[in-house]
């Protein structure tokens, strides 16, 4: 007899339908697990290898089977769930008592479902009593979500369904290689593609840029950086030559005059001198964005993860809504979000700053509406934390976080600036990681707590199109992991926290509903029986409606219903050029790992394919420091050493040098980065850095 689950992907926020096809007989933990690709709007029955691969690392063996304790000798030795529970509720207990509720900080991440990341920020606000709670979106999404809420009121990926991409005449990708970390998506473009306007922004000719190698579409190749520049060009551009769709700037944003102002001085030569691509190219591109056909505009993580990205996402969007497109049919501007739920966990909660529903912490209403929910009083609810990168420089500091929840994160591989991270997890005085793997992180902590995976599990995830959809269990999980939900159960009810703490996937939903409702992130009019009919649930989703897979077609989110046009400035400092002797860190990813590779690194057939780091450098570069193909090089700046073999490739600029930030220990790309933040949403600055590229004989360390 066999059984079989329509699920999704465990990985990206394409989450790509899938069935998996288990066999429910005597032997089924043994019996491997099909993935068969199932039709669905986003990814039409395709995969990617991680996706087909996924179901590897339910049985695999390196896969955590009981709680590890770290004894007095420092060895990670396995327990109860008991005692294992009862240490940490023991820690958690003495630690806010010795140091106060805010000495306990929480890191979440944005693949946990809706459920656990809304009962996540639950834990922290009520059990522990913490304000210290933030999560990895910090890393991904912070300045595109902070950009939306500032322009548009509100902060959904893509604010229309993706299929509404094939029918565009130009699409304007900025820093995302869709090719690679969606490959599914961009069955998408293949329009755009065929009418000569797609349009690709990538310091490197990544798979997606190559997709505009038949001459009909663009590769613009700009300086790693400059994006803000070229923004505030294309928007000059646009103002100068009259394309300026004046009638819907007049009826549905405000702020046009400063716009005007802002990139009066931002001439095509100008902008060519900052950012390398020629004057005429810029003024093709601003035409054919203006030249009335389905425009639309796409921000990643390349023009976003950097100190003024917030303001490069909203350089994106003037000039998006200077074309008029925001909410126009067939048109529109996007952001792709990229964790698995990256959406729906940016909405319920994890965030330091934030209630469920998108509602602000500091908002009274808003904290009167969740206490009544949770059964508290207002009060009891702590306000603001601090984000991210903060909140791990506070890590063991006198009035810092001393104890720390990780959940769905990998943060000794993913942070900027690891090294000093490694420094504060080792200055704290207790740190529980949930995973499935001994990930790098897991492996320092004192306590770890093994838990279900994505096929052993219900729940829901809200896709980069803001759809809700339900995660299904399709096989029992192993004996000794545990579902997340019960495991903060089970700390709360050791804290003696009388709140409520559903351990049941559906109720938790229910509770989140109301949480949500009358919210920016409204789920109050979806269930699980609305979801498991197939039904597509797009938010804001008020109870008794229908959802709303377009939005912004009448009005933006703000009070008055205008967009906000927001003058931004392009400022030389966010991105000193180079010394002589260095060259720009490009970070990014390679198709066949996920993130920090904790799970990616241990499917053999996508290890195999990309075992370790390689650093893709520009034959003439590599040939001016005397390194060829895969010889061993050193990258190196005030913060860390990686050392890894080159790859030579003309698909980077000679300027500089690509490592993707999936692997860990001596190769973490993130030994490299900085930690500075912008200042708006507090995302670090990964994309661009300056190292020193040696070859490593040279430098007398090791051959
Ligand atoms: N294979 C794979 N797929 C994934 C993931 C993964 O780890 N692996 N992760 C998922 C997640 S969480 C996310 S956030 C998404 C990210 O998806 P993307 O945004 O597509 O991914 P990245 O590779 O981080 O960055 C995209 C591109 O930005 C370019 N770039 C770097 N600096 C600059 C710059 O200054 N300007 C411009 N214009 N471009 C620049 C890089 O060369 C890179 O090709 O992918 C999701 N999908
Ligand atoms: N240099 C550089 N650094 C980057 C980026 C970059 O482009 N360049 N990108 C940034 C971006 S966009 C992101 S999103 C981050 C991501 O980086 P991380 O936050 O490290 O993300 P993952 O590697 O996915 O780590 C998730 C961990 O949680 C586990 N896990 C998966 N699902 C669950 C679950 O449901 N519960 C629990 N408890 N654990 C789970 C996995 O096994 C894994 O060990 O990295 C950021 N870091
Ligand atoms: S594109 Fe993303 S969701 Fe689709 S199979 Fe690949 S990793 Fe999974
Ligand atoms: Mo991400």
């Amino acid at each position: 007899m066999s059984r079989s689950a329509d699920t999704h992907c465990p990985y990206c926020a394409l989450q790509c339908a899938m069935t998996l096809d288990p066999v429910s007989s005597a032997d089924a933990a043994a019996a491997p697990v099909t993935v068969t690709g199932r039709d669905f709007p986003t990814n039409r029955g395709g995969l990617c290898k991680k996706g087909w691969t996924s179901a590897e690392l339910l049985r695999a063996p390196s896969r955590l089977g009981a709680p590890l304790l770290r004894g007095a000798d420092g060895v990670l030795r396995e327990a109860s769930w008991e005692v294992a529970l009862d240490v940490v509720a023991a820690w958690l207990r003495g630690t806010r008592t010795a140091h106060g509720a805010d000495a306990v900080g929480v890191f979440g991440g944005g693949g946990l479902t809706n459920e656990k990341a809304y009962l996540l920020g639950k834990f922290a606000r009520l059990a522990l009593g913490t304000s210290r709670i933030d999560y990895n979106g910090r890393y991904c999404m912070s300045s595109a979500a902070a950009a939306g809420n500032r322009a548009f009121g509100v902060d959904r990926g893509l604010p229309f369904p993706l299929e509404d991409l094939d029918a565009a005449h130009t699409i304007l990708l900025l820093g995302t290689n869709v090719a690679e970390t969606m490959p599914p998506f961009i069955g998408h473009l293949v329009g755009a593609q065929a009418a000569g306007g797609l349009v690709v922004v990538d310091p490197r000719r990544t798979a997606t840029a190559r997709l505009t190698d038949d001459g009909r579409g663009l590769h613009l190749q700009p300086v790693p950086g400059t994006d803000l520049a070229l923004l505030l060009g294309l928007t000059h551009i646009v103002i100068a030559e009259r394309l300026v769709d004046l009638d819907y700037v007049s009826a549905r944003t405000v702020g046009y005059d400063a716009i005007r102002r802002s990139v009066a001085s931002w001439w095509p030569e100008r902008v060519q001198s900052v950012t390398g691509v020629a004057a005429l190219t810029l003024r093709r591109l601003a035409r054919r964005l203006a030249s009335g056909g389905n425009t639309y505009v796409l921000t990643g993580r390349g023009v976003e993860q950097h100190v003024d990205g917030t303001d490069t996402a909203t350089a994106a969007i003037n000039l998006a809504l200077l074309l008029g497109l925001p909410g126009r049919a067939g048109s529109g501007y996007g952001t792709l979000t990229g964790q698995g739920n990256g959406q729906g966990g940016r909405e319920h909660g994890q965030k330091c700053d934030q209630l469920p529903g998108y509602r602000k912490i500091t908002d009274p209403s808003a904290r009167a509406h969740v206490a009544a929910v949770w059964g508290v009083d207002p009060a009891d609810i702590p306000g603001p934390g601090v984000p991210a990168v903060e909140l791990l420089q506070s890590l063991g500091e006198p009035d810092g976080v001393r104890a720390l929840l990780v959940h769905g994160s990998n943060l000794v591989v993913s942070s900027p600036n690891v090294a000093a991270v490694r420094e504060r997890l080792a200055a704290l005085d207790l740190l529980v990681v949930c995973d499935f793997f001994l990930s790098e992180t897991a492996a320092l902590a004192d306590v770890v707590l093994p838990i279900t995976q994505w096929a052993e599990e219900e729940g829901t995830m809200t896709s980069l199109e803001g759809r809700v959809i339900r995660r299904r269990r399709a096989i029992t999980p192993p004996d000794g992991v545990r579902d997340e939900l019960w495991i903060l159960a089970e700390l709360a009810r050791r804290l003696d926290c009388s709140a409520t703490f559903d351990t049941d996937p559906e109720l938790v939903f229910e509770e989140l509903r109301l949480a949500s409702e009358g919210g920016i992130a409204d789920y109050s009019g979806i269930d699980y029986a609305l979801l498991d009919r197939g039904e597509a649930a797009y938010w804001p989703y008020p109870r008794g409606s229908e959802g709303s897979p377009r939005l912004f077609a009448e009005r933006f989110a703000h009070p008055d219903g205008l967009a906000r046009l927001v003058a931004v400035a392009a400022r030389e400092s966010a991105h000193p050029s180079p010394l002589p002797g260095e060259l720009t860190l490009v970070t990014g990813r390679l198709l066949e790992h996920y993130q920090s590779g904790s799970q990616t690194r241990r499917v053999p057939e996508l290890r195999d394919a990309q075992p370790e780091a390689r650093a893709a450098m520009h034959p003439s570069t590599a040939d001016r420091l005397g390194i060829a193909d895969g010889e061993l090089v050193e990258l190196s700046n005030a913060r860390g050493t990686v050392r890894c073999r080159a790859r030579l490739t003309t698909d980077i600029r000679p300027d500089a040098v690509f490592l993707p930030f999936h692997y860990g220990d001596g190769q973490a790309a993130n030994l490299l980065t900085s930690d500075a933040v912008d200042p708006v949403s507090a995302m670090p600055e990964f994309k661009t850095n300056a190292v020193r590229v040696a070859r490593l004989v040279e430098t007398g360390v090791v051959a």
